[in-house]
């Protein structure tokens, strides 16, 4: 349905506070969001209750919560023009996940790719079964704002279909209700791979040491890691789908993702050069955007107070609209309102 709710096209996106973010993590979803931040209305959230899902030190849920946060704003993100918030503030995401969970069914849960992966990783008898229920907690986070976009990394489209295949059936059988979103992913970058394993995607939980830049590594680490990236025995430095030559096309997909270049001209420009080149290449690209991100990530969190008040400004602002939406989709589904 059109989107009769906002006065303004509305995003919402976020991140798991499940680690320390990667370049992957920004490149697919955070420089997105800036870009994208004085053309709509946005609504950037810490989603700790997602967290959850693969279980948790509450200790270190706390300290990646404030983290996260830290780190939209030295992205770029701007507090006075977006709204930042944590996912468990709102406890209107709970609820409608609930709503959403009991009309979601479980064969287009299992089929979730995601879901696939992580439970292959685990004994299927002991995970959570927030696992599974994932994708609705997602669908009441992005439905709850009526989002018209949801700017992701390409492995959340899956995740996207289904909050659209679950609005579309809850509008069918309650009245029309919900505003379906689309997907936005970057032109470049939408799936950063691993660097130990090019056929992987980058993931902030994934431990061996080799596999990710993380955003807060010191850039000497970065750029080391950059350098013992995983490529091939072929010589010619191009973008290719083949997957033996899948570490080299990762590299240039995050220069290019960096550098906002055609393929054309970055061919060009390593036309006669080695891989030891791209490499460094890409090392000095990662350095300049990780350097500024960090100097400002630093004086936010030794800012006492502004961390606070940026999240409480935009709990206010994100109840205001989430709140009004739950209460129609509880009266839609027929719960007595309370005298
Ligand atoms: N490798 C990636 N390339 C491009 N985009 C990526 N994203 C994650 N990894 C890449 C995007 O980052 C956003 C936040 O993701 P998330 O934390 O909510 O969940 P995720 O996709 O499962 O990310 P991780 O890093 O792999 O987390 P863990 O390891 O905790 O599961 C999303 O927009 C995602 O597309």
């Amino acid at each position: 349905m059109a989107n009769i709710y906002n006065s303004r096209p509305r995003v919402l996106s976020g991140i798991q506070p499940s680690g320390n973010l990667t370049i992957g993590n920004y490149l697919g979803a955070l420089k997105q969001w800036v870009e994208v931040q004085r053309d709509y209305d946005c609504f950037y959230c810490v989603v700790d209750l997602h967290a959850i899902t693969a279980g948790q030190d509450p200790v270190e849920l706390r300290q990646k919560t404030r983290e996260s946060a830290a780190m939209y704003i030295a992205a770029g993100i701007d507090p006075e023009v977006s709204t930042i918030f944590v996912q468990s503030h709102i406890p209107a995401h709970s609820e409608l996940a609930w709503m959403l969970t009991c009309m979601a069914p479980l064969g287009w849960l299992q089929r979730m790719t995601q879901f696939k992966d992580k439970v292959g990783k685990q004994n299927q008898e002991s995970i959570g079964a927030g696992l599974l229920n994932y994708p609705s907690l997602m669908a009441a986070d992005i439905l709850l704002y009526h989002a018209d976009l949801v700017p992701v990394g390409d492995d959340q489209n899956q995740h996207l279909e289904f909050t659209r295949d679950l609005a579309r059936r809850f509008n069918h059988l309650y009245g029309e209700t919900f505003t379906l979103p689309s997907v936005m992913n970057p032109q470049a970058g939408a799936r950063i791979m691993g660097l130990d394993n090019p056929t992987a995607k980058m993931s902030k939980s994934e431990t061996s040491d080799n596999h990710a830049v993380f955003l807060l590594d010191d850039v000497s680490r970065a750029r080391k890691k950059i350098m013992r990236a995983v490529t091939d025995s072929y010589r010619d430095i191009r973008f290719s789908d083949e997957p033996e030559r899948a570490g080299v096309n990762n590299l240039l997909t995050i220069y290019q993702a960096i550098k906002d270049e055609s393929r054309e001209e970055i061919e060009g420009d390593f036309a006669d050069k080695g891989y030891g080149d791209l490499k460094k290449a890409v090392a000095e690209a990662v350095v300049s955007t990780l350097e500024p991100l960090q100097a400002r990530y630093n004086e936010l969190m030794n800012e006492a107070g502004y961390l606070d008040s940026v999240l409480k400004l935009g709990r206010e602002k994100a109840s205001a609209v989430a709140e009004p939406t739950l209460k129609l989709a509880q009266d839609r589904m027929g719960f007595l309102a309370p005298s």
